[in-house]
């Protein structure tokens, strides 16, 4: 029986309706069983990072408390990839929609196919911007730094632009 813990989840689209798969996803994360969304980000415009020759991305992050573990996250995680159509081509590449779990509570997980905290998390404003706006005082449980410390001591300046708020086109009786 695992306690339940808040967990930030990374969200990211840079093919087709990027706006509409991200919203799309929370929405099914939202539904996650054990599960209930503590807040969202703002969508966020950013120019892509590693692959850097396609198109650019709509990130938000996504806090939720759930008694999932984190393998049955990162397995509930991936269902909602693959029927949101992600197919895994190319590593980095375009995709539908990626789903990353970024922190789950304080714990530490190096296992082959599961790290947490993110092992990129910290070095990428797409991330940090976003889980800054809607926890500032989350802590890495390695850096032992906030997020608002993390961003505030990055060094690149990778393109991140708030688009809006969260959810953008808010559907009467949600
Ligand atoms: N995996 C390990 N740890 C985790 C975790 N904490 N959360 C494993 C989720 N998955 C985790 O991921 C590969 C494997 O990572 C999975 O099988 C899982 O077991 P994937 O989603 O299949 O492949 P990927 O996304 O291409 O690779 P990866 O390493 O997840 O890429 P990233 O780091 O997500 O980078 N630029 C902008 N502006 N915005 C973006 O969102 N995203 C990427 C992808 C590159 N550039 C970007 C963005
Ligand atoms: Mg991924």
């Amino acid at each position: 029986m695992t306690e339940p813990t808040t967990v930030a989840i990374g969200i990211g689209s840079n093919m087709g309706d990027r706006q509409a798969y991200c919203e799309e996803a929370v929405r099914l994360i939202s539904n996650f069983s054990k599960t209930s969304l503590l807040a969202v980000s703002s969508l966020y415009e950013t120019a892509p990072l590693e692959m850097i020759d396609q198109d650019g991305f709509i990130n938000c992050v996504a806090a939720v408390r759930t008694a999932l573990s984190p393998r049955e996250l990162l397995r509930a995680c991936q269902e909602v990839e693959q029927s949101l159509g992600r197919k895994r081509s190319v590593r980095f590449g375009p995709r539908t929609i990626d789903l990353d779990i970024l922190f789950y509570g304080d714990q530490i997980i190096h296992e082959t196919d599961l790290t947490i905290p993110h092992s990129r998390a910290h070095e990428r404003r797409f991330v940090l911007e976003p889980l800054a706006e809607i926890a500032p005082m989350l802590e890495h449980p390695v850096l032992r730094k906030t997020a608002l410390q993390i961003l505030q001591g990055m060094r690149n300046h990778q393109e991140v632009r708030r688009l809006a708020p969260f959810p953008v086109n808010p559907k009467a009786g949600g």
